[in-house]
C-alpha cells in the first residue's frame, strides 16, 4: 500500500515539486553570491584621452526562476548601457539591449564581439570597480570588475 501511494505521488508530479522546494529551501541567506554567479568581469582601461570603454562579464542563474537583467550601474561611470551587436545592411552595429532574460541554470555572456557593456565618462580607480547588476525581481548583484588593457585588434 505504501508503495502504491508513493507511486501515485511520483506520477502526480508532487515529487517534482518537492525537489524544487528542496532547491529553494537550500538556498543560503547570502542570496547574491550563491543564487547568481558573476565571473570573468572586466572593464577595459580607456584609451588615452577617451572616457568611453567596454565591460564584460558572465552571469549564471542558479535559481529555479528565470531572471531578467534590466541594467548595470556603478560609481566609476556617469552611465552604463547594455549593448548587443547586430548585422544591419552587412555591417555589424551596436544596438542598445534593454534587458536580458536568463533561464534557470543558464548563463549569459557579455563578451567582446557580442553583448557588452558600454561605460560613459569613466573614471577608473586603482582597485577593481564594483558594478551593480540590476534584476527585474529587485535583486541587485554587486561584482568586482577587473581593469584590463585594450587589445589592439579591437
Ligand atoms: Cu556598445
Amino acid at each position: 500500500m505504501f508503495l502504491t501511494r508513493f507511486r501515485q505521488l511520483f506520477t502526480s508530479g508532487v515529487f517534482v515539486c518537492l525537489i524544487l522546494l528542496g532547491v529553494i529551501g537550500c538556498a543560503p541567506a547570502k542570496q547574491n553570491s550563491a543564487t547568481y554567479d558573476v565571473s570573468n568581469a572586466s572593464i577595459r582601461t580607456p584609451m588615452a584621452g577617451r572616457t568611453v570603454t567596454a565591460g564584460y562579464f558572465d552571469f549564471k542563474n542558479n535559481s529555479a526562476a528565470t531572471v531578467t537583467i534590466v541594467g548595470v550601474s556603478g560609481d566609476v561611470a556617469a552611465s552604463i548601457e547594455m549593448h548587443t551587436i547586430k548585422k544591419i545592411d552587412d555591417q555589424m552595429r551596436m544596438r542598445p539591449l534593454p534587458e536580458v532574460s536568463v533561464a534557470p541554470g543558464a548563463e549569459v555572456n557579455f563578451v567582446s564581439g557580442g553583448n557588452h557593456l558600454m561605460l560613459f565618462d569613466v573614471q577608473l580607480g586603482d582597485s577593481p570597480s564594483i558594478l551593480k547588476i540590476e534584476l527585474a525581481n529587485g535583486v541587485i548583484v554587486e561584482a568586482p570588475f577587473q581593469h584590463t588593457q585594450l587589445i589592439d585588434s579591437d
